[in-house]
């Protein structure tokens, strides 16, 4: 092509029409990329990636490592009297089980009928609830048999379920958590979790560990350790060194438990070979924690 011509064909490209014609496809290209389309096929972002976050982190040790069942997509976690009892979720492979602490084996199993996807496990009482994904179902079953006594119902999707001395907590991927009464399952009221005031979104399983509800954030390697009058987040757990000694068939974190007669604390995740035992460094404890 010849100069001149050249130089024409620039300033064409560099025409006004044709500079807001490239504009407007950038910005139809940036709003396809960030579509809920495009956020429910890849994986999601944490919304307070490391640097984002502004309450501190607490350290902690691993005490024991403990074997965990490789094959069971963690739902809900909780233990009571020397024993985990587990919800596992996915459609045809949901349970709600009993696991020896020290084996990972599984003593006792309920198998849902497929329709349902375990999700959040709590202790009421002589009851354990058990929350599904999207069903807005909540099973009540006898602690000890494992028969099912009653149904809840609720709106929306269930994720994440711990009990504190009065209420059911109860999260759904976003960032509130409801208290929740066990007699009726009606929400009493709501808090918003935030860390300095930005909201924490995906908030996912829950335990009520000492006057604090602890928290996964879904796809997040970080626990979030929350007070349940403001909702704002006191501290974070940084869990990824945990991570770098699973396999890569490891899925998510998302399993806490708390044994209160001991204080001990449990992590395990989605798909995870090992169940950790850790203990939060005692000067933390003490000013995060009631005892
Ligand atoms: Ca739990």
């Amino acid at each position: 092509m010849a100069l001149p011509m050249r130089l024409k064909a620039l300033r064409s490209i560099l025409s006004p029409v044709f500079l807001i014609f490239a504009i407007c496809l950038y910005a139809a290209l940036c709003a396809m990329l960030n579509s809920p389309l495009r956020a429910a096929q890849a994986a999601p972002q944490p919304l307070l990636p490391g640097s984002c976050r502004l309450a501190p982190r607490v350290p902690f040790t691993v005490v024991h490592k403990y074997p965990h069942d490789p094959g069971a997509f963690t739902e809900g976690l909780l233990y009571a009297n020397g024993f985990l009892y587990e919800s596992t979720g996915l459609n045809g492979e949901s349970s709600l089980r009993k696991v020896e602490l020290k084996t990972g084996r599984v003593v006792q199993e309920y198998k849902l009928p497929s329709q349902y996807f375990g999700e959040g496990l709590a202790l009421w009482r002589g009851s354990l609830i058990q929350l599904t994904w999207k069903s807005g179902t909540a099973f009540d079953y006898d602690r000890q048999s494992f028969e099912v006594k009653s149904r809840f119902h609720y709106r929306g999707e269930g994720w994440g379920l711990t009990e504190d001395k009065n209420s059911l907590i109860m999260s759904n991927g976003s960032p509130e958590l409801a208290f929740i009464d066990p007699k009726t399952f009606e929400v009493k009221r709501l808090v918003q979790v935030c860390d300095m005031g930005k909201p924490v979104m995906r908030l996912n399983e829950l335990e009520y560990i000492r006057g604090k509800i602890f928290a996964n954030v879904w796809h997040d390697d970080h626990i979030a350790i929350i007070s349940p009058q403001t909702g704002e987040v006191a501290g974070w757990l940084d869990c990824s060194a945990l991570r770098r000694q699973l396999p890569p068939s490891a899925e998510v974190l998302n399993g806490i438990a708390y044994d209160a007669k001991n204080d001990r604390i449990f992590i395990t995740g989605k798909l995870w070979p090992s169940l950790f035992e850790i203990s939060i460094a005692k000067n933390w404890k003490k000013s995060f924690l009631s005892h």
